[in-house]
């Protein structure tokens, strides 16, 4: 009787492990950095380790190397880190300095503007009017509006400058911008900073919008839409959760590592026509405001010297990002103006 039992628990035993096996197996189950399977939940594509370097370096004097790199996820789609962007096109115009270190560095708004020539102004409507945007980002962002691209980051991640946008149109428009926090460890959100090789870096940008009359029109804060469409790094790929539209990695650890070479990352598709202003982003998560202090402007001269733009009394812009400013590194914002 004792043995029959015995191999009764041995088949049951066998039954339940081929069960978790083939379940595993179709949602491409990885394993953690401690060998403990975890199951992904959510709706992004997972990638592993470090991507396949495509270009050594986008801006060759800059301080940190602005690479982009390919990964391949375990759904087999390919992605390109830290993202996608325009900085090699020709046709997508650079954004005027405000304060760039490799080009021009003014100490006030007004001499910025007074070096401009018109020729950067991007015309959308002929009958429009000419709109003035002051952007700091940390570390890239792409502007459109109306769907026209009309300023890109002539630095990709360091140092940290500022830049002015101008542009003619007729309200209401529509300003959507990709931001991008770069990384050193491609495709692992990393970078080197303070003795780890793997630390999670910071995002954040605030832009002001003036009219011809210097009067605000629009201030980034959290009446404006943002979406994350990468993050990185992720130690344990059961911290992230998502909520509706909101891809949350609150749970998930930021701190910095000395071997970051395991970590996740997850990658969602950018819809094609994210910049048109017919692009509905109603069911997106409003952005989150974040304090210069969490951003860590407060010794940055491409901050500091424009203070009287991006910290107004009146009409104070808030730094803005995704729910994560330290993991999510792709981040889509929205917003329109009336
Ligand atoms: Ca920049
Ligand atoms: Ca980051
Ligand atoms: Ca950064
Ligand atoms: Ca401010």
């Amino acid at each position: 009787m004792k043995r029959i039992f015995k191999i009764t628990i041995v088949l049951a035993i066998t039954a339940t492990s081929g069960f978790v096996a083939c379940s595993n197996d179709q949602v491409s189950d990885p394993v953690t950095d401690d060998g403990s399977d975890s199951i992904y939940s959510g709706t992004a594509s997972v990638t592993q380790g470090l991507a396949t370097t495509t270009t050594t370096n986008l801006f060759a004097s800059g301080t940190r190397v602005a690479g982009l790199g390919t990964i391949k996820a375990t759904d087999d789609t390919t992605w390109i880190v830290p993202a996608a962007v325009n900085y090699t096109d020709n046709s997508f115009p650079f954004a005027s300095d405000l304060h760039n270190t490799y080009g021009e560095t003014y100490t006030s708004a007004t001499d910025a503007l007074a070096a401009l020539d018109g020729n950067d102004i991007v015309e959308i409507d002929s009958e429009g009017e000419v709109i003035t945007a002051f952007v700091f980002a940390d570390n890239y962002f792409e502007m459109y509006v109306n769907g026209v691209p009309v300023g890109k980051d002539p630095v990709p991640f360091t140092e940290f400058n500022s830049s002015i946008v101008r542009f003619k149109v007729a309200a209401p428009y529509t300003i959507a911008m990709k931001l991008v926090d770069w990384e050193e460890n491609l495709g692992l959100g990393s970078e080197g900073s303070g003795g780890s090789a793997y630390h999670p870096g910071d995002g954040g940008m605030v832009a002001v919008f003036k009219d011809e009359s210097d009067e605000i029109v629009a201030i980034t804060g959290d009446d404006w839409k943002a979406q994350t469409f990468y993050t990185a790094p992720i130690k344990d790929l059961s911290c992230p959760t998502e909520e509706g539209t909101t891809r949350s990695s609150d749970n998930c650890d930021t701190a910095d590592s000395n071997d970051g070479t395991s970590h996740y990352g997850l990658h969602w598709e950018i819809p094609s026509n994210w910049y048109e202003e017919a692009f509905d982003d109603s069911t997106w998560p409003d952005a989150t405001t974040y304090t210069n202090n969490t951003i860590g402007v407060n010794n940055k001269p491409s901050y500091t010297n424009f203070t009287d733009i991006f910290d107004d009394n009146a009409n104070d812009a808030e730094f803005i990002w995704s729910t994560n400013v330290i993991l999510d590194n792709e981040v889509i914002v929205r917003y329109t103006v009336e």
